[in-house]
Parts: C-alpha cells; structure tokens; sequence
C-alpha cells in the first residue's frame, strides 16, 4: 500500500480574526475528530500533518504543498472557508474529503466540492477512503457509517495532536474530551434527537485522567457529550476513581433536568468549574429544563431559583436561549429573559438565532415545506450572523427590534457589573466582561443594529429578507469576500449560494409553498 501525506485542518473558526475573545478561547474549542482521523491515518501507516486554524494563522502557509489527502472538519459558517480549501488543494492535485457538523447537514452541496464527504465516521470508512483515495468528481462520494463509532482514540492517543493545538491558548488550556454520544431525549431542533444514547469505554476514560494528571500541572476538560451526566452515577463514580477530587477541573454541557441539586453537589466534589445548560425558551421544551408544563413567568421563576441553586456551587454558568421560536409572540419572551437577567445575575445568557441546519433535525422538514427556510450563505449561519428561518409571529423588524434591546439590556453596564460582582472566582468573573465587551456582547449589538438599519434603508438586503429576491445583497457578499481574504479567489463558482430545500426533496415530498 501506498504511504500518503494526509493533511487534517480543523476548522475552528470561518475566518481571520483578531477579538480578544477569539484569542482566549478559539484554541479550546477544537474538535475531537479531526485529531481522531489523525491517530487511525497514522494507524494504517500514512504520515500526517494536522493543523488546528484558529483564525490567526495564515492557513495557506501552515499547509503542506505536497499532500495526496486533506480531511477538513468544518461547521456550516466555516464550510465556504473549507470548500475554497479543497478548491486549492485540488488545483495541487490532492484529493479531499470533508467531515464534521457540515458535512452531516448539508452532504448534497458538499459533494460538488469534495472528493468524499462524510456522515458517521468510524475507522472503516476512514480507510475505506485512504486505501481508495481517488478523485470523484464532479459529485464526490457520501459515505456514512451505519451510527456513531462503538469506540474512539482516547487522549494519551490524540496527544500528540492535542499538545500543539493547547500551545496557542494563551490564558487556560481546556482539553477536549467525549464519555458518550447521542442522547436518550428526542428535542425535535436537535441533531441527536434521532442518535441513541451510547456511552463510550469507562476505562479509556480513565485512563485519559489519570495520563492527563501527568501531563499538566492542573489540567482542564471540556466534555464534548452531547449531554453531559446521562447516567450520572456510574460516569462521576468513574471520573472520581480516576482523578482524585482537585485534581482536575472540567467543564460539561448538560440539561438542567439532569441538575439537581445532589448531582450539582456532586459535581462540584468532583472539580466541575462550568455548566452550559439549554433553557431554549420560556414557553416550549419545558422537558429539558425540567419545568413540565410551568410556563411564562412561573417558569423564569422557577428556572432562575434552579440556576441560581447551581451558582451557589459552581463558578461559572451559561444559560442557552434560542430566541425566535414559534412558541414565542409580542414582546413577552423577551421581557421574560430580560427578567431571568435580573433574577440571575451570576449566569451568562448565551442567544442563538433560531436557525435550520439543513438535515440536522426532523424539524427542519416542517421549516423546508412551510417555505420559511432562506438561503443565506454557510458563512453566516453561527446562530446570530443570519436566522434562516422566517420568524412565525414576527415581522423582521420587529424581532430585530427585540432582540437588539435584549441584547442591550444583558450587555448593559449595569447587567455587566452585577454579573461582575456575581461571580466571585477571578477567571469566570473576568470572561463573563470579555465576552460582553468582545465579539459576542458589544459585537453582537453592533451587527444586529446595522442589520435592523438595512431593513428600514437597504431595498436589496430588504427584498431577500421577505423572499422577494435571492439575489444575495452586497452587504452579505462584502463580508464573505473579507472575512476568506486570499483565499476568496479560490471560493468555487455558485458556492456562495445552496438549495435550501435539499433535505425535503431527498426526502422526495413534494414542497408546499405556504407562504406566512
Ligand atoms: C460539543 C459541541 C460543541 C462544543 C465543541 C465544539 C467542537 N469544536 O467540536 C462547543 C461548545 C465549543 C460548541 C460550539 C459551537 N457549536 Co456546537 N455542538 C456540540 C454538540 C453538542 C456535540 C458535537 C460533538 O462533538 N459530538 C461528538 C462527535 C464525535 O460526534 P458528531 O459531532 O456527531 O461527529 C460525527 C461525524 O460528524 C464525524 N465528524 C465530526 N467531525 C469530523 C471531522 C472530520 C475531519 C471527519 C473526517 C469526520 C468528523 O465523525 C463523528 C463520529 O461519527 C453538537 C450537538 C449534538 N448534539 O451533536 C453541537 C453542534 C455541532 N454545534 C453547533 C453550533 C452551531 C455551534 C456554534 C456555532 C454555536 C455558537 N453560536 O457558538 C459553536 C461553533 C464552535 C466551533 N466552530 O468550533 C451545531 C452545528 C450545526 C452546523 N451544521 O454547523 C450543532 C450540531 C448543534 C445544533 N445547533 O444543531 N459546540
Ligand atoms: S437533551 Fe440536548 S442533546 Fe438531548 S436531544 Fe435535547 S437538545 Fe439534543
């Protein structure tokens, strides 16, 4: 067999960037599975070049000129990034193939750029693709697992790619790390509402702490579990065996239904330093926030004492809202929030855009045959540079009009101080204020409002917000062209824009234009 060069780059962001948030965090949130592809190609025999992009490396020269395959894991706002990346390397005569959260929502477009895009990935499909490695072109081949792997490279395994990436944060270093995937909860937005839950090899797990202890002098860890602590028991009785409470700390996105109070203390005793629970919405999904069907206010009331209760043990805690759901109409959801930002100071609201991944949840067919689904370029699509889905009880204006206040009322100067002075362990304190005054806060306000100025002055972007046209507005375009730098000239033809119905056609239903 053929040794290959394999490049792996993991896209972390779509884009340079120079926010001082980006600088802290972006290294930490790397992905598992770009540095799992690397263990298996090295496995079978293959040399591997692995880069992490963060947003601050020139891509075009941290790559090797001369590799035979690139595997590139991207998010949708990074996927225009990444198709201009396999247009290069093609033009270089390598072949290429796309995985990650991308590549599962949106394989039909991906194909027209890629050599292979991927579903599921387990060892066999990753070397199917090496002992094949040819170019399928001009539609590359989808190739998909038939469910998650049983297992994967632990992190002694993916050290050797984990280190170099650590290497670029400059303040906390958080390792990445997976006990289980897919969930036992079917929340009908979520990718892994259809995945069933499966927990991954306990002594592995193990192992990773204890050779983790060994490596770093106080090590960190981020839980990439979908939801974190679904058997909570036998995870934290293996976590604690393997890293003595103090040892490490970690870091875990989890359900507030599976937050009680006694695992809150638990997790505590066992150095978890920040939750990320989903809230969602004031008036739906009351099964994940435990509320039932508490609605409204009794339900801001109820999920704020129960967040509060986690703060009083653990440092740092961000509360996940999806704003523009179709439970939510008038300006009551928003109050409701702004609300819950008084009634719980020390939490850090997290607002995505209520957005429709292609086929990355059986709600987005009802979104595609309602025809309220716009084709806004990959590149925006982060939960807050664009929302692809027509709000039901909103005009445009209006959401943006609410959003824009809420935004301002959580990033206000008082809300900042009373959050400042919430928190009281020095790290959590000092990211809750770069966050509201970096891209993510101050950023968030300056973006909303200068879209909400275009809908009332800018008749392009106006007449594509209400599906009039799909000519994409040159505010849109403008950012593609600066955020992908040289590398715009390399973005293949027509992938600025995608069918935004491909899931509902492959599902072969025919489309009902219903127009709201
Ligand atoms: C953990 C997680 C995070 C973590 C870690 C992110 C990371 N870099 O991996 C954090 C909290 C940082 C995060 C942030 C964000 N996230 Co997130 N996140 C998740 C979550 C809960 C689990 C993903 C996971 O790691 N699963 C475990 C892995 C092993 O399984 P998998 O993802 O199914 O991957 C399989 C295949 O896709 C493939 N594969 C995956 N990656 C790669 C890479 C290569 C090279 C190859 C070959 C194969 C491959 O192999 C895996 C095994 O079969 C999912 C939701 C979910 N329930 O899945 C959302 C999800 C992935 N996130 C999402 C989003 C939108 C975001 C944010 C943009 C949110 C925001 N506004 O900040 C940011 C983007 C951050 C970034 N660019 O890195 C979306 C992605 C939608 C999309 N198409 O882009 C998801 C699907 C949630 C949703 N809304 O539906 N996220
Ligand atoms: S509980 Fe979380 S991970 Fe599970 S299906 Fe619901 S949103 Fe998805």
């Amino acid at each position: 067999m053929r040794k290959l060069r394999v490049g792996i780059v993991d896209l972390v962001t779509r884009g340079p960037t120079r926010a001082l948030y980006a600088r802290i965090m972006h290294a930490n949130l790397a992905s598992i599975m770009p540095q799992v592809v690397g263990v298996w190609c090295e496995a079978e025999g293959h040399e591997v070049t692995f880069v992490c992009y963060t947003g601050f490396e020139d891509l075009v020269r941290e790559l090797p000129a001369d590799v035979d395959l690139v595997f590139i894991g991207a998010f949708t706002e990074a996927a225009l990034l990444a198709y201009s990346l396999s247009n290069l390397f093609r033009s270089r005569g390598a072949v290429t193939v796309l995985g990650g959260p991308h590549a599962r929502c949106y394989p039909e477009d991906a194909r027209q750029y890629f050599d292979y895009v991927l579903g599921f990935t387990d060892r066999t499909v990753v070397r199917e693709i090496l002992d094949d490695c040819a170019p399928h072109r001009p539609d590359g081949r989808h190739l998909a697992a038939g469910r998650q792997p049983a297992a994967l490279p632990g992190v002694r395994e993916r050290w050797k790619f984990i280190a170099p990436t650590l290497k670029k944060a400059p303040l906390f270093k958080i390792v990445p790390m997976l006990g289980s995937l897919g969930c036992p909860y079917t929340c009908s937005f979520c990718i892994d509402s259809v995945v069933p839950y499966q927990q991954l090899d306990l002594d592995v797990l193990q192992e990773d702490l204890r050779f983790l202890r060994q490596q770093l002098r106080r090590p960190r860890v981020g839980w990439h579990d979908p939801n974190f602590g679904v058997r909570f028991d036998e995870f934290l009785d293996a976590i604690e065996a393997a890293a003595p409470p103090g040892s490490i700390d970690f870091i875990a996105e989890s359900s507030l239904s599976l937050l009680s109070e006694p695992h809150v203390i638990r997790l505590k005793r066992n150095g978890f330093k920040a939750l990320l629970p989903g809230v969602e919405s004031w008036f739906d999904l009351g099964n994940k926030s435990k509320t039932g069907k508490v609605e409204g206010h009794a339900k801001v009331e109820q999920v704020s004492e129960h967040v509060n209760m986690i703060l009083r043990h653990i440092p740092y805690v961000q509360t996940n809202f999806v704003l523009g759901l179709d439970s939510d109409r008038g300006p009551e959801p928003f109050e409701l929030t702004k609300r819950f930002v008084d009634l719980t100071p020390g939490a850090f609201p997290g607002y995505s855009l209520l957005s429709a991944f292609g086929r990355a949840a059986p709600l987005n067919l009802q979104y595609q045959r309602s025809d309220r689904v716009l084709p806004f370029p990959f590149h925006f699509l982060d939960n807050n540079h664009a929302m692809n889905v027509k709000p039901q009880n909103y005009s445009w204006q209006e959401f943006y009009d609410h959003v824009i206040d809420l935004t301002r009322y959580t990033f206000s100067r008082r809300a900042i101080v009373r959050r400042f002075r919430a928190t009281r362990a020095p790290i959590p304190r000092w990211m809750n204020v770069v966050r509201a005054v970096s891209s993510e806060g101050f950023g968030r306000i300056r973006y909303h409002s200068e879209v909400r100025r275009r809908l009332d002055t800018d008749p392009q972007l106006r007449g594509y917000f209400d599906r009039a046209t799909t000519e994409l507005p040159a505010f849109y375009e403008n950012q593609v062209r600066r955020d992908l730098g040289p590398l715009w000239h390399w973005l293949p033809q027509g992938a600025l824009s995608h069918d935004h119905h491909a899931y509902l056609k492959s599902e072969a239903i025919p489309i009902r234009l219903e127009r709201h």
